[in-house]
């Protein structure tokens, strides 16, 4: 009987991402460049690897940009509203619109993924592995009416029958512009991350009805298994269990945020201390300042105050003070 000899699986080559102190029409000029995002309220250029997230630092001082490269020739281009760019094993999608355009949120949200998970079936890219969303006065409507809610309803109903096992590690912030522009963008693979949740946390798809109607679809992070590993940290918060944490408190917010992504990084059995090689972050503050107390905090979390961006910006549930996402955390 012939023995069937295992198929050899290419592995992945690893996402690789910084903050580089240069115009994004510069760091586009690589051609193993998938994406540069920028932060301001600057207009983006013509090439579809460039998204501007409408949001500025703390300080006003001009943000670097996010730079994502991959071993490989990036191709791009635009498939209608669907900015994409491909190489690498990794696919970079963004949808940036005016809400107004769809009426609202929901329906903005509700186009936006049925669009983007479109393109990534179409690329050959299923595994999405993390999304950012960025929408105008995210707190602004009470009980269910929120903003943010009606977002999450349409984003829900967008992605239809995407299985729970398989959503990616996600980020959503208010800015706070006096347009409604959206901004949704993700990045997906060939091959499967793995979805990482935090012991401390129930499942943001498991929470409860008093947070809205659908609840939010999201991961607490991927890893992905390249050599070396990465983690895709998703927004985190002051959260135990479900409910939000030190109400009015952003110190003891900072401390519990921190705690979070520690056990994320452990429970992903990845990096020993968060600030270690490869960390870059983005702290959302809804207050400037609080920026002091959480950059102290993440001074003694080991994180170098390089690998750190500080963002003005509201969070998703109006007693949260700030968040962080860990774009990556290579061991
Ligand atoms: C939380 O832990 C904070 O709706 O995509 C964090 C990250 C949060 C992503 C999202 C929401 C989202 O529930 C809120």
């Amino acid at each position: 009987m012939a023995v069937l000899q295992p198929v050899p699986t290419l592995a992945p080559a690893p996402l690789r991402v910084g903050y580089e102190a240069m115009p994004a029409r510069r760091a586009l000029a690589g051609s193993d460049v998938l994406a540069v995002i920028g932060f301001g309220t600057h207009t983006a250029g013509d090439d579809p690897r460039e998204v501007v997230v409408p949001l500025h630092t703390v300080d006003g001082s001009v943000a670097p940009c996010e730079v994502w490269r991959v071993h490989g020739e990036v191709r791009h281009g635009r498939d209608g509203d669907v900015a994409w760019a491909e190489g690498g094993g990794y696919l970079f999608v963004a949808f940036c619109a005016d809400e107004s355009a769809y009426g609202g949120p929901e329906a903005a949200a509700d186009h936006a993924y049925r669009r983007l998970l479109d393109c990534v079936r179409r690329h050959d890219h299923p595994h999405l592995l993390r999304a950012w969303n960025y929408l105008a006065a995210i707190n602004e409507g009470e009980g269910d009416a929120e903003r943010y809610r009606r977002f999450s309803i349409g984003r829900a109903r967008g992605m239809g029958d995407w299985p729970a096992a398989r959503l990616p590690a996600a980020t959503a912030i208010g800015h706070l512009e006096g347009h409604r522009g959206l901004v949704v963008y993700a990045i997906a693979a060939q091959h499967a991350g793995h979805p990482v949740e935090n012991p401390r946390q129930v499942s943001a798809y498991h929470y409860p009805r008093q947070y809205g109607p659908v609840p939010p679809s999201f991961a607490r992070a991927m890893r992905v298994d390249t050599q070396p590993p990465a983690l895709l940290i998703s927004g985190t918060a002051s959260v135990v269990g479900h409910a939000t944490a030190h109400v009015g408190d952003a110190e003891a917010q900072a401390a519990e945020t921190l705690l979070n992504l520690d056990t994320l990084v452990r429970t992903a059995g990845l990096a020993e201390r968060l600030g270690g090689r490869g960390a870059c972050l983005k702290a959302y503050l809804r207050h400037r300042g609080d920026a002091p107390l959480l950059r102290a905090a993440l001074a003694e979390a080991g994180v170098a105050p390089g690998q750190a961006l500080f963002l003005h910006g509201d969070i998703c549930r109006s007693e949260l003070l700030l968040e962080i996402d860990g774009s990556f955390v290579v061991a």
